[in-house]
């Protein structure tokens, strides 16, 4: 009986796999590190439609942030007044020497993360991620 139980359990999880999404390889825990001003990662593709964990470390004694969006969204923060962010998953505010995670949910395209602290993005704080299907 227990053995007849595990087959089971063995077929439905093949079944699962053989049904798995094309994008599953892709990863959904991602780590960026902020030195000297710099994300360690500015090319990053990830799963459309699933949560996407990001761990998000400050290495430098000053403020950072991670903002990601599309065009519209940059416009926004660059012109923003805003100086402290916190409460939604796409605006993470990173203070001195921080470690924040945050979980976001893509649909399928092509997105930026940037600080948008004055002079940081001119300077090189920005990276890709793309969500594929
Ligand atoms: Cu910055």
């Amino acid at each position: 009986m227990i053995l007849r139980t595990l087959v089971a359990l063995a077929l439905a999880a093949f079944a699962a796999g053989a049904c798995a999404p094309a994008n599953a390889a892709l990863p959904t825990q991602i780590g960026i590190r902020i030195h000297y001003s710099h994300f360690d990662a500015t090319k990053i593709e990830v799963p459309m439609g699933v949560p996407v964990t990001f761990t998000l470390v400050n290495d430098d004694p000053i403020d950072h942030e991670w903002l990601i969006g599309d065009a519209s969204f940059h416009n926004r923060h660059r012109t923003g007044t805003e100086p402290v962010h916190g409460d939604r998953p796409d605006e993470v505010s990173l203070p001195p020497m921080s470690i924040k995670r945050t979980t976001l949910t893509f649909a399928p395209g092509t997105y930026t993360y940037i600080c948008h602290f004055p002079g940081h993005e001119a300077y090189g704080m920005v990276g890709v991620l793309v969500a594929k299907g």
